[in-house]
């Protein structure tokens, strides 16, 4: 029988190229959750196999409706579960806090208590993040996943909550729930509104004579590592198949260490525009940030042995053609 994946988010950065790595490197069917208004965008190269239902399905609903989880679960009964949807952005979170708890911590329970409702039992992959660790003193670099939570954002307490949820589902009532912290993904699709993907928009902007050559940033000390989305719905695939282990949590990420300023300058040596100028923007700053992000991997990768495969410059090559495409097909693009 044909395996059935459910995306929570397949709208979402993650949840397409999910989809797309599932389609090419799996026969599973994919049902992918989806509200009525959410933007298709991401997924538009896939709208003549949904419309001809071939492999590929959408499911109308909410993540906190659970009355449209528990009717779209007993329908498709899938036999591995992502969780994906989530209000994705930090900064988002300090205006929308409600909202932002409502939908990562409240929708988490939902979705889980429906799957249990229901009676079935797939291999679900909870999405935390590694904005859990937060505020980390340099001793404790590389992140292990036994750090102390110490969460600097509204978005960073729904995912604690998010984790600690899937946790208890799997301990309590045996659920096969996995919960990874990615530390920071991108690449294609990414949301304008992180900062990689709104310096590459600029970018293609400033390159279009769309906006003068000045590029507005925030916080350029934080330092990360960057890894790239296809690596990371590589390694979401590798979790829920290779040995998938009810109750675990894994920190993954890439290996590409850089502060948000160098991983800019990257991305100017790209354009080509010259002596493009970089402007501090207020609005763009947290009031508090998580400034060290750096993942030990060790664990996820002796477990399923992932590793990242794509490079720090094609991932932001790919990230500015993204946008270039975007503004060359004609499209309007806000100025954020
Ligand atoms: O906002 P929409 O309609 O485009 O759908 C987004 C979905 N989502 C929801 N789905 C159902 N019910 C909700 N109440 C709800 N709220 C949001 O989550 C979209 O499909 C997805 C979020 O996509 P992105 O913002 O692009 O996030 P990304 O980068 O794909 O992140 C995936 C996961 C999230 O859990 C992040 O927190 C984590 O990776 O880093």
């Amino acid at each position: 029988m044909k395996k059935v994946a459910f995306i929570t988010g397949i709208s979402g950065m993650v949840g397409s190229h999910l989809s797309d790595y599932l389609l090419e490197n799996t026969n599973w069917d994919i049902h992918g959750l989806i509200r009525w208004r959410s933007p298709l965008d991401n997924i538009s190269h896939l709208i003549n196999q949904i419309n001809n239902q071939d492999r590929v399905f959408l499911s109308y609903g909410d993540i906190n409706d659970s009355i449209s989880l528990l009717s779209i679960l007993k329908k498709i009964k899938p036999d591995y579960v992502f969780h994906l949807a989530a209000q994705s952005y930090p900064l988002t979170s300090f205006e929308s806090p409600l909202d932002t708890y409502n939908t990562n911590v409240i929708g988490t329970a939902k979705l889980l208590e429906a799957l249990r409702a229901v009676k079935i039992d797939p291999i679900i992959h909870v999405c935390a993040s590694s904005e859990v660790f937060g505020r980390v003193s340099k001793e404790k670099l590389p992140i292990k996943e036994d750090c102390t939570f110490h969460p600097a954002s509204p978005y960073a307490i729904s995912k604690v909550g998010t984790d600690l949820i899937g946790r208890y589902h799997a301990e309590a009532y045996g659920q096969k729930v996995i919960t990874t912290r990615m530390f920071t993904h991108t690449g294609p699709r990414r949301g304008d509104v992180f900062a990689e993907s709104s310096f590459a928009k600029q970018i293609a902007m400033i390159e279009n004579d769309l906006i003068p050559p000045i590029i507005k940033v925030g916080n350029l000390n934080s330092l990360r590592t960057f890894a790239d989305v296809r690596d990371a719905v590589r390694a979401y695939y590798m979790l829920v198949t290779i040995n998938p282990t009810p109750g675990e949590y894994y920190n993954i990420g890439g290996d590409y260490v850089c502060t948000i300023k160098e991983m800019l300058n990257s991305l100017l040596k790209m354009s080509t525009v010259r002596n493009i100028q970089v402007q501090v923007d207020p609005i763009r700053l947290r009031p508090i940030d998580a400034d060290l992000q750096i993942p030990d991997i060790t664990k996820f990768s002796n477990h399923t042995g992932w590793k990242p495969q794509i490079s720090f410059q094609k991932t932001m090559e790919d990230l500015l053609n993204y946008w270039r495409d975007k503004i060359a097909k004609g499209n309007l693009v806000l100025q954020r």
